[in-house]
């Protein structure tokens, strides 16, 4: 007997700094609202879904800064999200930027969270890595300050058992680093959902930018063949501010398939039915972790940040 998830990715077009939450929640409920006639049973929305991609500024009023960041989770602009996804008996994945006092502290973090069908939170992540760099650099088409705005975040790469399946997050730039899939293949992962904002242009590397959307599936179909789970991932997309951000949010089977692509750099619902035991073959087969894996060769990646060439002999 299959396993069936019916899954909506809930791509957004842009978001400009003059949108207000209460906005772009409307838009959001309206996706709930499609992604309830079409059958899902959870529906993912983009990184930062609640704002505009912000670190593309260099701020120094953290009072300006803190605007785009939410202190709680619902709060009153988001509390109709909550609601209508809770009414239609559907579960979802956000991001935001999180603002949160701990120990005395205020520690912000790109965040991502899985909520259940009673609207309850059920896993939270906090982005791990952030890229960019933290100073200005006027040089710049555009800022990209994640290093600058957020801090590392601090509570790994969790797998939570929810909605009849085991669910994980990752946000954005994770995509592009196998260690982020595989500490989520290792907890025996079934759907890993993946918020982005991808500009197009890399200013430090321009000679990329005619293949974002390439470098966007590899990486993306690469983590779910490997791990053997479902991918969803989700682009804020389109031109914001002036920036064109690229979209191709996607649904990729643990085959590595793309089973479903957005088409638009719009508003957008990608829906699939998304049968979680599908993976099982190649978890006992090609990728049994507890059968083939070598960890002890594996040391380097943890004892190790940066490469290093060998010594010439
Ligand atoms: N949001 C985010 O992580 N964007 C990055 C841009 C990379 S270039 C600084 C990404 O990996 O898509």
């Amino acid at each position: 007997m299959s396993r069936i998830l019916t899954v909506g990715a809930a791509q957004l077009g842009p978001i400009q700094r003059a949108d207000g939450r209460a906005r772009v929640v409307a838009r959001m409920v309206e996706l709930i609202r499609q992604a309830k006639s079409h059958g899902c049973d959870v529906v993912a929305f983009p990184e930062l879904a609640l704002t505009t991609f912000f670190p593309r500024w260099f701020m120094e009023d953290q009072a300006e800064i803190d605007s785009f960041f939410e202190r709680a989770m619902p709060g009153p602009e988001t509390r109709a999200l909550f609601e209508a996804a809770s009414e239609a008996r559907i579960g979802f994945q956000l991001g935001f930027a999180e603002r949160t006092e701990q120990g005395g502290r205020i520690r912000r973090f790109n965040t991502a969270i899985l909520v259940d069908r009673d609207g309850r939170i059920a896993g939270r992540y906090r982005k791990i890595h952030l890229p960019g760099h933290a100073e200005h650099e006027p040089w710049r088409a555009f800022q990209h300050l994640e290093k600058r705005y957020f801090e590392v975040g601090d509570l790994g790469w969790g797998v939570w058992r929810t909605m009849g399946a085991n669910m994980g997050m990752a946000i954005c730039n994770d995509r592009r680093w196998p260690e982020t899939y595989r500490v989520m293949g290792l907890q025996d992962v079934e759907m890993v959902f993946i918020g982005y904002n991808t500009p197009r242009h890399n200013p430090p590397a321009p000679d990329h930018d005619r293949l974002s959307e390439f470098h966007n599936q590899l990486v993306m179909q690469a983590g779910a063949y490997q791990n053997a789970t479902w991918i969803v991932g989700i682009a804020k997309c389109g031109v914001e501010e002036g920036c064109e951000m690229i979209g191709n949010s996607s649904i990729i089977a643990p085959t590595g398939q793309v089973v479903a692509q957005a088409l638009t750099q719009d508003d957008e619902l990608v829906v699939a039915r998304c049968d979680l035991d599908v993976g099982l073959s190649y978890k006992r087969s090609t990728f049994n972790f507890a059968r083939h894996r070598e960890p002890q060769a594996y040391r380097l990646i943890v004892e190790r940040k940066g490469a290093e060439p060998p010594q010439e002999t």
